[in-house]
């Protein structure tokens, strides 16, 4: 059995300079995810325990679980010493270190738990983070520091809380998959050296978006539908409504994810600072690809912790299909 802390440990031989600093603050992170994963697990008694926002029989004040997870990962992070700043998708602004504990020499970015409203139907949802190192010298984190190109990731990852509990994550060297066994508690490697196919089998995307998205993306989709089987084979359709279970079964299995922008949501609906750029190092790690519809992701410079940006994400030549597609039907740089 490999343990995350033995597996992450054992990378450090890819970092000469390595202090385990990076290696303590993932450790961290999957602290969280344990806490995490033990509160949803519990979320389908809310009903005997309380709903949200109610008292639970031990009369405690039962918090929303995407709330839960947020304060848990704050406060997992805040008082170690190791990170600078912090921002949530569920924090307006810069979460600063509080009074009295040491500034360290990360930047966090997180979605606290990506695809909550699953959580009511028993799916999957999932824990997004990125991992930079700060840009200001000293002091208290500022925003120069969460407001990074993902080009600049260190390492990132997310936790899965599915059928069973997942880790994956990727500090540049190969992606890797870390199983919850709860018996002992511990993340055991189950997944490693994670490679994505260039073309997958699956194909996921909100379709009864269709008739808002532009003639490129909508030809694409098509193709992904057998319509131009000379120029691509046609795919299955699979859609979760949680990025998390989208992207792990389409990183695993093969296949591409979409997020168009749209009509109505021009910039489409996912952050790019919590979900696109993470999941787009991911994605290179694993040999794969992750683009707007015509840029990288992880190229684009952020201007604003909330920014929205369009997400094509999955096999290097899926998302290759799809940018010429755009490019072709819709022009433009
Ligand atoms: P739609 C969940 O709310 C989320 O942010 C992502 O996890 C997911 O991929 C997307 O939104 C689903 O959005 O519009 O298809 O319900």
């Amino acid at each position: 059995m490999t343990t995350l802390e033995r597996f992450i440990l054992d990378q450090e031989r890819f970092h000469p300079d390595a202090t385990g600093e990076l290696t303590n603050l993932l450790y961290d992170i999957a602290l969280a995810a344990k806490i995490i994963a033990s509160q949803i697990r519990r979320a389908g008694l809310v009903n005997i325990l309380g709903a949200a926002g109610s008292t639970n029989v031990q009369d405690e004040e039962q918090q929303k679980l995407d709330v839960f997870a947020n304060e848990t990962m704050k406060n997992a992070l805040n008082h170690t010493g190791r990170v600078c700043a912090m921002a949530s998708e569920e924090d307006e602004t810069l979460i600063p270190i509080p009074d009295g504990y040491p500034a360290g020499k990360y930047a966090v970015l997180f979605d606290p738990l990506d695809g909550s409203s699953n959580i009511d139907v028993n799916a999957s949802v999932g824990t997004i983070f990125s991992i930079y190192l700060r840009r200001t010298k000293e002091g208290p984190g500022t925003l120069e520091d969460v407001l990074q190109p993902g080009r600049d990731i260190i390492a990132a990852g997310y936790v899965m809380y599915g059928s069973s509990v997942m880790m994956v994550y990727s500090a540049g060297h190969g992606v890797h998959g870390f199983t919850l066994e709860p018996t002992i508690g511990e993340f055991l490697l189950s997944h490693p050296e994670i490679t994505t196919p260039p073309v997958g089998k699956y194909y996921s995307v909100n379709e009864s978006n269709f008739g808002r998205w532009s003639s490129g993306v909508q030809r694409a989709v098509r193709g992904f539908h057998g319509d131009e089987p000379d120029r691509i084979a046609g795919k299955n359709s699979r859609y979760v409504g949680a990025l998390v279970a989208d992207f792990h079964r389409n990183l695993i299995a093969g296949g591409v994810f979409l997020y168009p922008g749209d009509l109505k949501n021009p910039l489409g609906k996912l952050r790019l600072l919590y979900e696109c750029a993470p999941m787009a190092f991911l994605a290179e790690c694993a040999g794969g690809a992750a683009s707007d519809g015509r840029q990288r992701i992880l190229d684009i410079m952020p201007t604003g912790l909330h920014q929205r940006t369009p997400l094509v994400i999955g096999g290097k030549d899926d998302v290759d299909y799809v940018n010429e597609v755009i490019a072709a039907e819709d022009g433009g740089s």
